[in-house]
């Protein structure tokens, strides 16, 4: 068995099944659609610079490999991974198709993919992936220059959701078993979706051959969404769990 840092070595808790009718979902909101002929998720103008509002989707990804032609080390190996009592390799698990499924909705976040592979998007659509200072003050600092209520600019929050970590796709009691599509959890700080949970989010710090995760997944409870979380994957690893987002000089968009 291959142990990760960061990722577990014993068992999960069960996700809950039951769908409890929590008030939140009452005002869900839908993620806005990126300014017309632009690739990605729509961008967040933050200081400075900008992030995308979601995980880097299926749809998005599929836009990216039809401009550039790109086969993931994943597709060339057969699958990526999920973790069952150790790692296994999921044959036909790729970004197309994240469980295996014939047809994934395409408002997924592209998973199976290496930290270099989510690098190479962000790079193609104009923008790096972040530091692990830059996901930070975004997942956890509000910095919108006018915030709607009742999020506070300048304000830093215990989670990415806020002050409380209700509203994340973890493997609590949430409508979710496994990834959510973009925009269906509760907006956090920025504005921005599942900056906690749903899928961990690759940035550029290294260490060695390893490269950090932030965020936490649908396969952790809400812990894992915590600022000080310190997890870390070898940069070739492609799982089920590990998506991304890019960030984006301000200028020409
Ligand atoms: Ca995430």
């Amino acid at each position: 068995m291959t142990t990760i840092p960061g990722m577990p070595v014993i068992g999960r808790p069960r996700k809950g099944w039951h769908r409890l009718a929590v008030a939140w979902l009452a005002t869900v909101t839908v993620a806005s659609a990126s300014a017309a002929g632009a690739a990605g998720p729509a961008r967040v103008p933050l200081d400075g610079w900008a992030i995308d509002q979601t995980e880097v989707t299926i749809g998005d990804f599929a836009r990216y490999v039809q401009a550039t032609g790109v086969v993931t080390e994943a597709e060339r190996q057969g699958g990526g991974m999920e973790y069952v009592g150790g790692w296994q390799r999921r044959p036909g698990w790729t970004w197309r198709a994240p469980d295996g499924q014939a047809q994934a909705d395409p408002r997924l976040p592209a998973v199976h993919l290496t930290q270099p592979e989510a690098e190479a998007y962000c790079r193609w659509a104009g923008g790096t992936l972040p530091t692990a200072a830059q996901w930070r003050q975004a997942a956890y600092t509000e910095l919108r220059a006018s915030p709607p209520p009742p999020w506070v600019r300048g304000r830093t929050y215990p989670w990415p959701t806020g002050d409380r970590p209700e509203g994340a796709n973890t493997s609590g009691a949430d409508p979710w078993p496994r990834a959510a599509p973009a925009g269906v959890t509760r907006a956090g700080v920025n504005g921005l979706y599942d900056m906690g949970a749903n899928v961990w989010e690759w940035v550029s710090d290294a260490r060695g051959e390893e490269r950090r995760t932030m965020g936490g997944s649908w396969w952790y409870g809400p812990e894992q969404m915590r600022a000080d979380v310190d997890a870390w994957k070898p940069a070739n690893f492609a799982a089920v769990y590990i998506g991304f987002r890019c960030v984006y000089p301000l200028q020409g968009r």
